[in-house]
């Protein structure tokens, strides 16, 4: 292991935010980190709230380009049945499909932690999500947490559950000064409930249909409630079904932000008769990202929604995006350095330096004084640090910014194939490229070859590396500033 996997601190000096040579988004001019449009800031937010959030990557926006966060999979059992979910592998709740690569004790996840933190100074959450449910493993869950806060009591702790077993668990989990709980709620109309939950499992004892599906939203409204009375900062992971909850999601919206749910995070629901579920098995589709984005975008209130949720595994390490797991496990684990807290000090230090310098970026970009306003796709390949900063070749995913005169924002994030693979064109690789690109209209990266240039060309996206290492937001706009200023000047 080596520190080059951690956002390079070389890369993220290199710009010198005062070069009065990009442009201005609506967001406020303090040199304050804030976020243009899906995703609050420090001056949106009571500045306690700020507090919990501004080193969580998935409750805020601006703080996933700078950090990380863990997964520990101490919760194999769970107490219900989802029909998207295989036992065999992770829980969909918090998780893409795929096995989890080891199970951990409580006092091996402390290990696993102490190690990644040695490591990765950019972590700053630990979660627990499966992969089973987090509370139908609560005794482990709660001493694996204990263990992880006295030895790094500065590491916040995340908590995600089906919400069944919640209610019974809301005083331990304000106790233990856990702050961030994500609760995964599909429905809160039983009828739709029972064509996602064939049964639960309550009370000692089974229940199945709409008797299971009343049960499971009646506690995740409870737990809910009595969560956010704390105080305690709730996210609310919604499955995207189509067909099923795809229009009843609005109606879940307004159901979980009335009862105080601080961010709602709905997720395309991932099918694949290979993963032997029951929706993979019998047809039931996801939905595209077209889809995905108009049930978003119908819920409004950007702030209060994540877009740009990873489907993390639940023994996921590294920035979002990112999986570091294989580098620290178990057998790895006596291999460990020491924790020394000065580096993360250091990081931190960069970190505050970067988002001040990143947001007068984005206020001195300049748009021209007349253009006519069409909305924009741009992609961008980044390594994390809020910078353009990876290969074109080695992206495995492309942030997807919505540039307007207003400014540019987050919307997604959209996966590809490496294009270059140990050296080598992986032409294979371009054709999920391009499908990634729809409706794109630029990809800005820190370096890409003609070949692939030339490709991207033939399909109408400009691709440029003449931003390299810069801000995303400040090159964004100064690249849609001056291709308007361009059309301009074409039609003069
Ligand atoms: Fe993990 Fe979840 Fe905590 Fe984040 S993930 S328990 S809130 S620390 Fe984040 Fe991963 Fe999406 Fe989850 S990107 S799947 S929302
Ligand atoms: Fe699977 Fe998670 Fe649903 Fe349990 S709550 S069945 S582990 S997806």
């Amino acid at each position: 292991m080596t520190d080059s996997n951690i956002v390079p601190l070389s890369s993220i000096t290199r710009v010198d935010p005062a070069k009065p040579r990009l442009s201005g988004c609506s967001a406020k001019s303090n040199g304050k980190a804030t976020s243009c449009g899906s995703s609050a800031g420090q001056d949106d937010l009571p500045e306690a709230v700020w507090n919990k959030i501004q080193d969580h990557p998935c409750y805020s926006e601006d703080a996933h380009h700078y950090f990380a966060r863990m997964h520990v999979a101490v919760a194999p059992a769970c107490n219900i049945q989802c029909n998207y979910c295989n036992r065999k592998y992770d829980c969909s709740n918090e998780s893409r499909p795929g096995v989890v690569s080891e199970k951990l004790s409580a006092e091996q996840a402390a290990l696993k932690v102490m190690a990644v933190a040695a490591e990765v100074p950019q972590l700053s959450v630990v979660g627990i999500a499966g992969p089973g449910d987090a509370l139908a493993n609560a005794p482990k869950t709660f001493h694996t947490f204990d263990l992880i806060h006295a030895a790094l009591p500065h590491v916040k702790l995340c908590l995600s559950t089906n919400g069944l077993a919640l209610p019974d668990h809301v005083e331990q989990i304000a106790a233990m000064g856990i702050d961030h709980v994500t609760i995964t709620i599909n429905m809160v109309d039983p009828e739709i409930g029972a064509q996602i939950y064939p049964w639960i499992f309550f009370r000692h004892k089974r229940w199945e249909g709409l008797e299971a599906a009343q049960i499971l939203h009646e506690r995740q409204m409870e737990g809910l409630e009595a969560l956010t009375a704390k105080g305690i900062l709730v996210k609310v992971n919604s499955v995207l079904i189509p067909g099923i909850n795809d229009q009843h999601l609005v109606e879940v919206n307004k159901a979980v932000r009335s009862r105080g749910a601080f961010l709602h995070n709905v997720m395309p629901l991932i099918s694949d008769p290979a993963h032997g579920t029951h929706f993979g098995l019998t047809g039931q589709r996801g939905p595209t990202p077209n889809e995905l984005r108009a049930v978003q975008d119908s819920l409004g209130g950007d702030a209060k929604l994540m877009r740009h949720c990873r489907q993390c595994r639940a023994d996921a390490v590294g920035l979002l995006g990112e999986d570091r797991g294989a580098e620290f496990s178990l057998d790895k684990l006596t291999e460990a350095k020491p924790y020394d807290p000065k580096k993360r000090e250091m990081y931190l230090e960069v970190v505050e330096r970067e988002r001040g310098d990143r947001q007068k970026a984005k206020e001195m970009a300049q748009m021209p004084e007349k253009i006519e306003e069409t909305p924009v796709l741009v992609a961008i390949a980044t390594k994390g640090g809020g910078r353009i900063n990876q290969h074109f070749g080695h992206a495995t995913e492309f942030q997807i910014f919505e540039v307007t005169s207003a400014g540019a924002k987050f919307i997604s994030h959209r996966r590809t194939d490496k294009y270059c693979v140990g050296g080598t064109d992986n032409s294979d690789a371009m054709a999920t490229t391009i499908a990634a690109l729809e409706g794109v209209a630029a990809v800005l990266c820190a370096k890409i070859g003609d070949k692939p240039k030339q490709r991207l060309a033939d399909m109408g996206i400009i691709a440029s590396d003449q931003y390299a290492f810069e801000y995303i937001e400040a090159s964004a706009i100064t690249w849609y500033a001056t291709r308007n200023a361009c059309d301009v000047a074409a039609s003069a």
